[in-house]
């Protein structure tokens, strides 16, 4: 089996190509040029299992780069995770988020009829598309109403993914995936901002944590157990949509509150509210009802909440440490 994942230097991206890899798959990347010239900084996350995967650049806001890609390999399955993915920069800047998730999206769906027919696509959707949530806990027929560019863009790519299976007889799924963090997570998302705050202050290196709503509620969930679900998803004998979550809400406050005291300490000391990471529109509560993808997919986490933040935190304490014994050395050695 053959796979292409867009936005494989991505946390998602990351894991599902360490999963397919298990599963024997011959697994492709698209990446950015950027990223291949600069190989130690971009791919970070995914440099243990280089050697084992075949990558190729593109752009999502270019059709032919994708086009040509999509010319290269037949593929089996595509996996189209790459997006601008921060809910924040959407609103600072809707447009390109907007160009790239919506025209991105629709880019790969286009071409795929007329060169590969037989692939099957998954798109990353998202439970951003709840928003201001009219039902709890949210399932696949709850109705969007989307809080920011970011919501709006999965919707529409939603929509689109529906619109290629139902046009031309495509294999094309939506996953609608809450929350889902490990320690791989950018660091501009609330639970790693929280988690690498949390090591640099207790060793020392910092003393608050300046964070926005502290009374958002999240399904936060392990990334390694969702991307299983979107491999599922594509087994499936018909195509469908579905919702993947652990239905367990937590506020940021709670995953603050957890993660300091993992190190002994009171987030209370240390966490201070600053405006600035206020949101124009907020989202304040996500819950999802997964029962559909454990019956239907078998599907099950295998993480929860408190090993996730334990996990995370312990992983950026360990690194934070090795970076900063490291620097000393490169002090104390005059380099
Ligand atoms: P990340 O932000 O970690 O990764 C995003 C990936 O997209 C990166 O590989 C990035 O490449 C790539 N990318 C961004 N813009 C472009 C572009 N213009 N051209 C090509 N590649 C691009 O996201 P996650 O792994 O967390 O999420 C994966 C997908 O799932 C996203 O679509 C996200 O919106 C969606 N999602 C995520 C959830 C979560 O909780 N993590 C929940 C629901 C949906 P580069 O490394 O070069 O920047
Ligand atoms: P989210 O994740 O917007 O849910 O999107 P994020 O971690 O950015 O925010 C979660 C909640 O925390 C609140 N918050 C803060 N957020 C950030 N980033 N920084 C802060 O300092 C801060 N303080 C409070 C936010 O207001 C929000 O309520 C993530 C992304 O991965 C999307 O791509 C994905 O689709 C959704 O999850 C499901």
């Amino acid at each position: 089996m053959k796979a292409l994942i867009t936005g494989i230097t991505g946390q998602d991206g990351s894991y599902l190509a360490e999963h397919l890899l298990g599963l024997g798959y011959e697994v492709h990347g698209l990446v950015r040029r950027v990223a291949l010239e600069d190989p130690t900084r971009r791919f970070n996350r995914i440099e243990h299992f280089l050697e084992r995967v075949t990558l190729h650049a593109a752009s999502l806001e270019s059709y032919p780069s994708l086009f040509s890609v999509l010319t290269k390999v037949s593929f089996d399955e595509c996996y189209h995770l790459a997006a601008q993915s921060f809910v924040a920069e959407s609103f600072a800047d809707g447009f390109s988020t907007m160009n790239t998730n919506i025209n991105g999206t629709h880019y790969m769906l286009a071409a795929l009829p007329e060169i590969q027919p037989q692939c099957r696509f998954y798109f990353a959707g998202s439970s951003e598309m709840f928003g201001k949530v009219s039902e709890t806990p949210q399932k696949e027929n709850t109705p969007f109403h989307p809080r920011s560019p970011y919501g709006i863009s999965k919707v529409a790519g939603l929509d689109l993914t529906r619109n290629y299976r139902e046009a031309y007889g495509m294999f094309c799924v939506s996953g609608i995936l809450f929350n889902h963090e490990s320690p791989r997570r950018g660091f501009e998302f609330v639970t790693r901002k929280i988690t690498s705050t949390v090591a640099r202050i207790k060793l020392g290196l910092a003393s608050e944590l300046r964070l926005g709503n502290l009374e958002a509620k999240r399904d936060w969930g392990h990334a390694a157990d969702y991307v299983k679900a979107m491999h599922l998803m594509l087994q499936q004998p018909s195509p469908d949509d579905y919702v993947v979550a652990t239905g367990e809400t937590h506020t940021v406050r709670e995953f603050a509150e957890a993660a300091f005291s993992t190190v002994g300490l009171d987030y209370r000391d240390h966490v201070k509210v600053d405006e600035q990471f206020y949101r124009p529109a907020e989202v304040d509560l996500l819950t999802g009802d997964a029962a559909k993808a454990r019956r239907v997919l078998g599907w099950k986490q295998e993480h929860e909440f408190y090993q996730l933040v334990q996990e995370m935190v312990e992983s950026d304490l360990a690194a934070t440490t090795q970076r900063n014994s490291e620097s000393r050395m490169h002090i104390s050695s005059g380099a």
